[in-house]
């Protein structure tokens, strides 16, 4: 038999929910396996350049970081069912919903963590039975301390203090409408076959808003469609289903993509000029720090400030490499869709610079 290949992450954890319902999809033989201390702070670090979780062992041995080019290397070996769209508009739509599910989401998901104090012993059991599997309970409690602590103190940087809470919460209970209102009536974002947005989606949606009792009991029970696309997404048919045919981008998307080009794009705006002005600081080819200075931009009713990640403007540019590579017909009729959409210059978002990923950092490829 060939050896399987291994994801190293967690149940509580955000990404590690993306890439495992990725796996589980794809039908890749895998085994699922709880990060320990020593391997995220050694092994992983000392293969991947981060601390960080998830990470996926080949059966090479080779040490796979970062979700999107996980699914990328698995994409290659398991050709079958492609979960990036092959038509224009699809490809780009899902491209961008995966980025905005990926990095718009972590306030909410975070903030549904940490505030309500329910929550705290699932993570306290998990992370602790995680990271020192064989020590005594009260050696795992010391340790799922100091692990929430840090998370804690993360949670202002990423725009988590009391006077967003009421802007965020409402954002968030009218996205999760949307989603009920969408999964009521197809499977999938883009059909009945999972895409790249579903697996960027089910990142929040399992670790954070659909495990933890606080989110789960008040914001995902009350919703049985999007509760059952949660279960769908970690028992999916494997393999199974279409995108739409036509190129059809579905109406009832249409609350999600109002998100990413009135709020998201604006945000990407803003880490774009910081990360302008700290590359005039920078000595060429170093890395940029993981987090610049205060940004603000819409979010639903109000307004929203946190710190820039460069991270994202790297998740922005795979969506604009994406539009790139279209034939002339294929940009054309993403120029129209944007058009309509009211951003007719939404693919030529000027970045002002080629980034390139070193672990959780991106720097300037030059
Ligand atoms: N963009 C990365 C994000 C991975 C990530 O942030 N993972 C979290 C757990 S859900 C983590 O390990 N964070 C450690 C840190 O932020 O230092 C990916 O797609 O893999």
């Amino acid at each position: 038999m060939d050896k399987p290949y291994v994801m190293h992450g967690w149940h509580l954890s955000y990404f590690s929910g993306k890439t495992r319902a990725y796996l589980r999809y794809k039908g890749v033989p895998f085994e699922d396996r709880p990060v320990d201390a020593l391997t995220l702070m050694w092994k992983i670090p000392r293969k991947t350049g981060a601390a960080v979780m998830p990470v996926v062992v080949t059966p090479q041995g080779e040490w796979l970081q970062d979700t999107t080019d996980i699914a990328e290397a698995i994409e290659q070996r398991f050709p079958e069912a492609p979960v990036t769209p092959s038509t224009p508009r699809q490809r780009v739509a899902a491209l961008l919903l995966e980025a905005w599910a990926d990095e718009w989401w972590i306030p909410p998901a975070m903030h549904y963590r940490w505030i309500y104090p329910e929550n705290y012993k699932l993570f306290q059991a998990d992370s602790g039975d995680g990271l020192l599997p064989w020590f005594p309970r009260a050696v795992k409690n010391r340790l799922a301390a100091y692990v929430a602590d840090k998370m804690r103190s993360y949670l202002p940087a990423v725009g988590v203090i009391p006077e967003q809470r009421a802007v965020m919460e409402r954002w968030t209970e009218d996205m999760l409408d949307a989603l009920e209102k969408h999964f009521a009536v197809l499977p999938f974002l883009f059909g009945t076959r999972p895409s790249v947005a579903d697996f960027g989606l089910i990142g929040p949606m399992y670790g954070h808003l659909g495990r933890d009792p606080w989110p789960k009991k008040h914001l995902v029970e009350p919703r049985p469609h999007l509760k059952a696309w949660i279960e769908r997404m970690n028992q999916p048919q494997v393999r199974g289903g279409e995108f739409l045919p036509d190129d059809a981008i579905p109406e009832t998307l249409q609350p999600l993509l109002d998100a990413v080009f009135r709020e998201f794009y604006p945000m990407v705006e803003g880490i774009r000029d910081e990360v302008r002005a700290a590359l005039k600081q920078k000595p060429a080819r170093s890395r940029l720090p993981r987090a610049l200075g205060t940004i603000e931009f819409p979010m639903g009713q109000g307004r929203f400030r946190r710190a820039a990640m460069p991270y994202t403007l790297w998740m922005m540019q795979r969506v604009l490499d994406a539009y790139g590579a279209l034939d002339a017909a294929g940009r054309g009729r993403v120029d129209a869709w944007t058009a309509a959409q009211g951003v007719p210059q939404a693919m030529q978002l000027d970045i002002g610079v080629r980034l390139k990923r070193v672990g959780l950092h991106v720097k300037a490829e030059r």
